[in-house]
């Protein structure tokens, strides 16, 4: 037997049935991350990046959150939301980035300036959100850097988002860490030339996790939702992405008179291309792989993460 294409649709379109029947069965609600599997985006009740998804993960009224991300996504729900059902659908999906730093490490740095305040990314264990006083994302770290009163920060674990928000924030003494998002760091500025070379009209946009090499050839400088807002408002037809490829399915859903071109095959973060649909329809259906963040942790971890929600909304409502 020849298993062919049009199977292979078949299958999904089967998954995807399951899992509509499933969500409202289980009164759940399915959350994706920007750089999840086109297929898996596409069943998705909200697709974002983790300050959009932290927020709809607050607004939400469904009993299960199942998100479509990596683990510290998942925390992030769980620590917003105690009382529901957060499912991970593939237990091991983690993100190399938060594992760069661990309590411990971030405790003798803290000792060593006891004067400044911790600012972590999102991509952090809850253990470090516990430990931190605000957190941040790509988003919004340098409003975040420049609402604290502190000169003196500690920006923890992503090195390049924190060069770049030093960059941008002449005033405070930032002290980065050595984390990296090992997707981001991968791509070359040759890759980037190289592609600008090839699409000279195209404009390059880029994540803060790329090195600063990179990002001194970017006409735009920001994380996905911010990538998303850019494009939209640009007149430039043609874009090269400098982030993870699955953006670009959400790209191009949003805008599909415009093309979009990836520099480099590297661009592709492996534990976010771990959730599939049958992984979803998996944890749904059993209702397995549960996050929960033990309370003391938790209530630490949400006082960051309020803090960072605060800061953003004020500055939101300020700008309306
Ligand atoms: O903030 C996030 O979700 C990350 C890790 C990247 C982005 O810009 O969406």
């Amino acid at each position: 037997m020849v298993y062919t294409e049009e199977d292979d649709l078949k299958y999904q379109q089967a998954l995807k049935d399951k899992i509509a029947h499933l969500r409202k069965e289980k009164n759940a609600v399915i959350l994706a991350h920007n750089y999840q599997r086109p297929e898996v985006q596409d069943v998705a009740d909200i697709r974002g990046d983790s300050l959009a998804l932290a927020q709809a993960a607050i607004r939400t009224d469904a009993k299960i959150i199942v998100l479509c991300g990596v683990h510290f996504m998942a925390e992030i729900a769980s620590i917003l939301n105690p009382a529901k059902k957060v499912l991970l659908p593939v237990e091991v999906a983690g993100c190399p980035a938060s594992d760069m730093i661990t309590v411990k490490e971030l405790r003798v740095k803290k000792d060593e300036h006891p004067d400044a305040s911790v600012v972590c990314y999102v991509n952090s264990s809850a253990a470090v959100k516990a430990e931190s006083d605000v957190c941040c994302t790509s988003a919004n770290a340098i409003e975040v850097v420049k609402s604290l009163s502190n000169r003196k920060i500690i920006f923890v674990p992503d090195k390049n988002l924190g060069l770049y928000v030093k960059s941008h924030v002449k005033e405070k003494e930032i002290i980065t860490w050595r984390g990296v998002c090992p997707t981001h760091v991968r791509v070359s500025l040759e890759e980037v030339l190289e592609a600008k070379e090839k699409y000279p009209d195209a404009e390059f946009i880029a994540h803060p996790e790329c090195e600063m090499k990179v990002l001194k050839k970017a006409n735009f400088i920001g994380g996905t939702g911010g990538m998303l807002k850019y494009v939209k408002s640009s007149p430039a037809k043609r874009f090269i992405i400098g982030t993870e490829r699955g953006l670009i399915h959400r790209l191009k859903m949003e805008n599909p008179e415009k093309e979009f071109f990836s520099p480099s095959r590297h661009f592709i973060c492996a534990d976010m291309k771990l959730t599939t649909l049958g992984w979803v329809t998996h944890a749904l259906e059993l209702e397995v792989h549960e996050v929960k963040v033990p309370e003391g942790v938790r209530l630490k971890a949400k006082k960051s993460l309020d803090r960072m929600l605060e800061i953003t909304e004020n500055n939101f409502a300020q700008k309306r």
